[in-house]
């Protein structure tokens, strides 16, 4: 095997590198390495995925206690730096038509948005219409949008352990005054610390770990909702 040029290393190398810099929370590397990627031609999507694997490391490193709060602060900072360079990859493959309607928000208590808007940005490539809510948003409040917007999926992400309560309300709040409403929409959660006790306890109709595949979750169960009208 020939080794690459120098500078331009093999994609699953440079994706494994994006990952290392953002766990090293080496922001100016990162960034080079995502233009780098970008120009050569890798998908935005895998981009962004090498940059979440590292945030995942990031995380367990503050768990573990090798670094502080200031760290995580860093990482939130060197992901927004990747979306400065990465949404107009992203929006250039948004589709036309209006696949349905999502409303979005991350749930109260809970301030983490970047899995939010980076599932805002799954749903709109996918060719649905997004309202997001932004953040600490209490149930009252998603179940009011509902009934102005009537969207087909209600999309509710959150991190916190504590803020799964409020999740759970939320999701309660809807199946309780489902008669006020128009249009039930799919209720599906998402957040990189949720597991399938999570979603026991939250009872959505959907849950998911990734953007892409709870948008692909979402598509299915609205086909099959539509087989069976
Ligand atoms: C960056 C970060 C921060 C930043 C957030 C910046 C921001 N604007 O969002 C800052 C520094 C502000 C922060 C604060 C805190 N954080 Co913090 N943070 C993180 C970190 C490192 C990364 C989170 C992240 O953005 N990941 C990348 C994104 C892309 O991943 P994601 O959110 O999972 O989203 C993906 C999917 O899950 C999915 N998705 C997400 N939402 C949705 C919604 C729908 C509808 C769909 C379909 C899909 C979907 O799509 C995304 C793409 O695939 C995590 C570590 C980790 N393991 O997650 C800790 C982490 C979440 N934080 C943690 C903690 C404890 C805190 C603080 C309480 C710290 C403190 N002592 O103050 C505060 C909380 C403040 C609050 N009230 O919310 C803990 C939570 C532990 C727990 N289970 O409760 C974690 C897990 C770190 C740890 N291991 O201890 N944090």
């Amino acid at each position: 095997m020939t080794n690459p040029p120098p500078g331009k290393e093999l994609p699953v190398q440079s994706l494994a590198s994006i990952g290392a810099a953002v766990a090293a929370l080496d922001e100016k590397t990162v960034l080079r390495l995502v233009r780098e990627a970008l120009d050569g031609g890798t998908p935005a999507a895998e981009v962004i995925r090498a940059v979440e694997t590292g945030m995942r490391i990031v995380g367990d490193r503050y768990q573990r206690q090798e670094i502080y709060l200031s760290g995580l602060i860093m990482a939130g900072e060197i992901f927004r730096g990747v979306m400065e360079i990465a949404p107009a990859a992203v929006y250039s493959m948004q589709a036309d038509n209006a696949r349905g309607r999502v409303l979005l928000g991350t749930v109260a208590g809970d301030i983490h948005d970047i899995g939010k808007n980076l599932a805002e940005q799954a749903f709109r490539i996918s060719g649905f219409t997004v309202d997001d809510l932004g953040e600490n948003v209490p149930p009252q409040d998603f179940f009011d949008a509902a009934q102005r917007i009537k969207p087909d999926v209600m999309g509710l992400s959150g991190l916190l352990t504590g803020a799964f309560t409020s999740m759970r309300d939320t999701v309660a709040l809807f199946r309780s005054r489902a008669d006020e409403l128009e249009k039930m929409p799919i209720i599906i959660i998402g957040g990189g610390t949720i597991d399938e006790n999570i979603a026991e306890y939250v009872a959505p109709d959907l849950w998911t770990t990734d953007a892409m595949e709870g948008v692909r979750l979402c598509e299915q169960m609205l086909d099959s909702r539509k087989e069976g009208q």
